[in-house]
């Protein structure tokens, strides 16, 4: 039992070296990628313009626009548990209910105003935290709950996020239930969600091709 403990309570290794660029065509370990040889890891892995400049949030249906920085994007975060992203939305878009799996975030309004929720676990009642969000505000979104941006303002906004992980992963809820491939079958979401299959295979209509 000793001998199993130390394996048991195993987490992230901490670095064992000042950085470990990733090696994207290499193959995928438990804590990230493989490292690229130190003497090919310049400085240009340790520096990102790629959020410098927001996609077009108009250009779908949800109103927002991602421009990811994890360690696809940035090779350089590898195995140092961070990453970052930038999203850009439209008068009235929103980055619709979702979960990041692996990570907390914190984000920073950098223009216009965003009402940012927050739904807790039971533990809290399914308690719902709100607050609209102004340029130079932060917010906190704890690893798991699920949460939402919707642009209240009448300009575009941005926000900047950050997580503590290289990978957060994202699980957008509509898109989850009515969405999945192949799709969840009717009937348990029938009695799930307390409707008739027509509503749910409605649903399911407006996700079929993704979001
Ligand atoms: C985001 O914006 C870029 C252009 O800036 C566009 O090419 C891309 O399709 C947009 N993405 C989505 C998901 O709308
Ligand atoms: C932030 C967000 O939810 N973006 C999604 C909006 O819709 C496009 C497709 O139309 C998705 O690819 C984005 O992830």
């Amino acid at each position: 039992m000793l001998l199993l403990a130390p394996l048991l309570m195993a987490t992230d290794p901490d670095p064992l070296q000042d950085f470990c660029v990733a090696d994207l065509t290499g193959k995928l370990s438990v804590n990230g990628y493989p490292c690229i040889q130190s003497a090919a890891a310049g400085d240009e892995f340790l520096f990102s313009t790629k959020i410098a400049s927001g996609g077009d949030p108009s250009a779908n249906p949800n109103g927002s626009n991602v421009t990811e920085l994890d360690v696809a994007e940035w090779p350089g975060v590898n195995t140092l548990g961070v990453s970052m992203n930038r999203v850009d939305f439209a008068p009235g878009g929103t980055n619709p209910p979702h979960i990041h799996p692996r990570a907390t975030e914190v984000g920073i309004v950098i223009r216009g105003e965003l009402l940012v929720g927050i739904i807790g676990s039971l533990d809290s009642g399914n308690r719902y935290y709100s607050r609209v969000v102004r340029a130079g505000e932060t917010f906190l979104i704890p690893r798991g709950l699920m949460h939402f941006q919707f642009n209240v303002g009448k300009e575009e906004a941005t926000m900047v996020v950050s997580f503590n992980s290289q990978n957060p992963g994202i699980i957008f809820v509509p898109l989850t239930l009515f969405g999945s491939s192949p799709p969840i079958p009717t009937p348990v979401l029938v009695k799930a969600l307390r409707v008739d299959a027509e509503v749910v295979d409605l649903l399911k209509s407006k996700f079929a091709g993704g979001y």
